[in-house]
């Protein structure tokens, strides 16, 4: 039975389970859901797809499975993907380490603060200040604490649980990537940095970005959301 992946590019988690499925040429039909314009609350999408009103969805026969990391875990045993998720007890262990840490730090703060950057293209100037200050500021002091954690665990590493990519660079791969195409400076993190090229290098994963790339040009190409990306960077204060 084929399997079906409900999600959407634009969306971390929904990336990070298709490059798996990408990546190790797993037959699947990607189902768009357009979570961007509201397809996920309503009525008939939480009564019958995902009563969490989110995504991806995994589906496989009768099979449906929600959550990206269980998914990826999931896929890694069905198809026995021993690189994805370890090959021993440990190793395993230490991917779900980071997978779990990954949602109370990087997935948090990072995605708040993308969403909170993304609302600058709609709010009128005025309030651009206090989303920035309020919101952003904030954020990003927080998630820098969570970077610097992620980036001792990445010295002299190529990928975060050794020397090859496992379903945790994906997923946390997937999230900050992101940033870096919104021009998110990460130069202070020397072992992200370089984390970041060798993800680009995986087979699959500009294709799966491209979207996100597509609509970060977008943004950066309003010379004052610009100026609002170096100012997040380099926490320094400036007029939007
Ligand atoms: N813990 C979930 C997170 C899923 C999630 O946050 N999905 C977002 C897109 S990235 C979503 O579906 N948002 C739709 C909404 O809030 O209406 C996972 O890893 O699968």
């Amino acid at each position: 039975m084929r399997i079906t992946l409900h999600g959407h590019r634009m969306s971390q988690p929904s990336r990070a389970v298709e490059l798996l499925l990408l990546i190790n040429d797993i037959g699947h039909t990607f189902n768009t859901v357009d979570f961007v314009n509201g397809e996920t609350r309503t009525k008939q999408y939480i009564e019958t797809v995902n009563a969490n009103g989110k995504i991806p969805v995994l589906q496989d026969g009768d099979f449906k499975l929600l959550e990206s990391h269980a998914m990826m875990r999931y896929l890694s045993r069905k198809f026995e993907l021993k690189q994805w998720y370890g090959s021993d007890l440990k190793e395993k262990a230490v991917i779900d380490q980071w997978l779990d840490w990954h949602h109370l730090n990087t997935r948090t703060y990072s995605s708040d603060m993308l969403h909170a950057i993304a609302i600058l293209n709609f709010v009128p100037m005025m309030l651009k200040i206090e989303v920035k200050t309020l919101q952003i500021e904030e954020l990003n002091r927080k998630l820098r604490m969570s970077l610097s954690v992620l980036d001792k665990q990445l010295e002299n590493k190529k990928f975060i649980a050794g020397n090859t990519a496992t379903i945790v660079d994906l997923s946390i791969g997937c999230e900050l990537y992101q940033l870096k195409c919104y021009e998110y400076n990460f130069s202070e993190f020397k072992n992200i940095d370089n984390w970041l090229n060798n993800l680009e290098k995986l087979p699959k994963w500009t294709e799966a970005h491209e979207v996100v790339i597509g609509a970060a040009k977008q943004f950066l190409s309003n010379e004052k959301n610009t100026s609002v990306m170096a100012t997040v960077s380099s926490f320094v204060q400036s007029k939007v």
